[in-house]
C-alpha cells in the first residue's frame, strides 16, 4: 500500500514537471535586472532557460541557421530588420500585450521605421555608442584639462597613442565602429561609398597599434578595475561599470560622453522566432516586461534608457537626468540611425573589419 502511495505522488510530481512551461531566451550579456527572470516565473509558473550573446552577428548566424530553439531573441534595430526581411521573426499578437499602452509612442514611431507598424517587434532598451574613460587616467596623459568630448580620444593617431599604454578597446562591431570613423572624417556614417569606407578602415588602422582589444563585453570590468582606460562601447555598458568602480571603492572614476561629432544611436528590440517553441510564454514575457516597474527596475540596473513612459517615474533620478542615457536636445539632434546595407556593401564592411581588427 505504501509503495503504492510513492508511486502515485511520483507520478503527479512528473506530470506536473511535463506539464511546466518553459521559455528560451536569447539576450544581450548583462542587460536585464537580477530579480527579473525569478519575478517573471514567481508570477507564470513559467520556466527560463536564458542565454546570452555580445554580437548582433553571433545572433544574426543563429537566427538566419533558423531552428535556434529560442523563444525570445533581442536583435538590435537594423540587424531586425533584415532579419524580418529574411522571415527569420513572427507578427506579435497584440491582443496579448495589453502593456502596449505604457510605450512611449515616438520612440516606438520611430522603431516602426525598422519594422512598419512595429508589428514584430517592442523596444526592449536603447542606447548610443560612445566613449568611455577613466578619467584620473586621462587627465595624467592629456592634462586635468582635455575635455574628452571628441571622437580625438581614439580616432586621432597622436592622442590614441599617449593612451595606448593603459588601455584603449572598441567592440567587436564593425557596423558601429565603422560609421563612427566615417563620422569624424566629415562623411555620412551610413555611407556606402567604398572609397568613403576605405578611408575609414584606414583610420582604424592608423590608430591599431595603440589599441589593445576589440571586444564587446570584457571592457566592463576592465575599466572597473582600472585595467583599460578607454573603451568604445554602449552608454550603459560604461555606467555600470561605472556603478561597479563605485561600489568595489577602487579609486576608478568613470565617465561616458556621447562625443560632439554626434554618436549611433540604436534601439534593441523583444521579437520572437517564426519556430519559436513557446511563442505564447514569449508573448507573455514581452508583456511582463512592459510593466512599468519591470521596465523601470531593469533601467535602474543595468542604465540604459527604456522606451517605456509609464515606468519614467520609477527610474532613478540620478538616471533620467544623467545626459549620457537620456541625451539633451542638442546631443540628440547629432546622434544618427543605424542603416542596414546592401549584402554586398555589408561583405565589404566585414573584409575591412577583419583587416582593421587583425593589423594587415
Ligand atoms: C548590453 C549591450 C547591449 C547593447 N551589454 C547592444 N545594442
Amino acid at each position: 500500500m505504501k509503495f503504492l502511495t510513492l508511486t502515485a505522488s511520483a507520478l503527479a510530481l512528473s506530470a506536473t514537471f511535463a506539464a511546466a512551461e518553459e521559455l528560451r531566451i536569447y539576450n544581450w550579456s548583462d542587460y536585464i535586472a537580477e530579480d527579473t527572470i525569478e519575478k517573471f516565473t514567481a508570477a507564470t509558473g513559467i520556466k527560463v532557460i536564458y542565454d546570452v550573446y555580445d554580437s548582433n552577428e553571433v545572433l544574426e548566424a543563429k537566427m538566419l541557421a533558423g531552428a535556434s530553439g529560442y523563444d525570445l531573441t533581442v536583435p538590435t534595430s537594423d540587424f531586425m530588420q533584415r532579419q524580418i526581411e529574411a522571415g527569420v521573426y513572427q507578427k506579435l499578437d497584440k491582443s496579448k500585450l495589453p502593456n502596449l499602452k505604457n510605450m512611449d509612442k515616438e520612440l516606438m514611431a520611430g522603431a516602426a521605421g525598422y519594422d512598419a507598424d512595429n508589428a514584430h517587434s517592442v523596444i526592449y532598451l536603447w542606447g548610443t555608442t560612445g566613449i568611455g574613460y577613466n578619467v584620473g587616467m586621462i587627465a595624467d596623459r592629456l592634462g586635468a584639462d582635455y575635455a574628452g568630448d571628441s571622437w580625438d580620444m581614439v580616432f586621432n593617431p597622436e592622442t590614441a597613442a599617449k593612451l595606448a599604454d593603459c588601455g584603449i578597446s572598441m567592440l567587436d562591431a564593425p557596423t558601429e565602429i565603422i560609421p563612427a570613423a566615417l563620422n569624424y572624417l566629415g562623411h555620412d556614417p551610413n555611407s556606402a561609398d567604398k572609397g568613403e569606407l576605405q578611408a575609414a578602415a584606414d583610420l582604424l588602422k592608423s590608430v591599431r597599434p595603440s589599441i589593445r582589444y576589440f571586444h564587446s563585453s570584457q571592457y566592463i570590468n576592465d575599466l572597473a578595475n582600472g585595467d583599460t582606460c578607454v573603451a568604445v562601447g554602449w552608454s550603459g555598458d560604461v555606467f555600470m561599470a561605472r556603478d561597479r568602480a563605485d561600489e568595489a571603492d577602487n579609486g576608478v572614476e568613470l565617465a561616458y560622453v556621447v562625443p560632439n561629432e554626434g554618436a549611433l544611436q540604436w534601439f534593441d528590440m523583444l521579437t520572437i522566432p517564426v519556430d519559436a517553441p513557446n511563442p505564447d510564454a514569449a508573448h507573455k514575457f514581452i508583456d511582463f516586461i512592459m510593466d512599468a516597474q519591470i521596465t523601470a527596475d531593469i533601467t535602474n540596473y543595468v542604465w540604459y534608457a527604456s522606451a517605456n513612459e509609464a515606468a519614467f517615474p520609477l527610474i532613478d533620478e540620478e538616471i533620467t537626468s544623467d545626459i549620457g542615457i537620456f541625451p539633451t536636445v542638442e546631443a540628440k539632434a547629432k546622434l544618427w540611425p543605424s542603416k542596414v546595407q546592401t549584402p554586398k556593401t555589408d561583405r565589404f564592411i566585414t573584409r575591412l573589419w577583419t583587416s582593421v581588427v587583425t593589423g594587415q
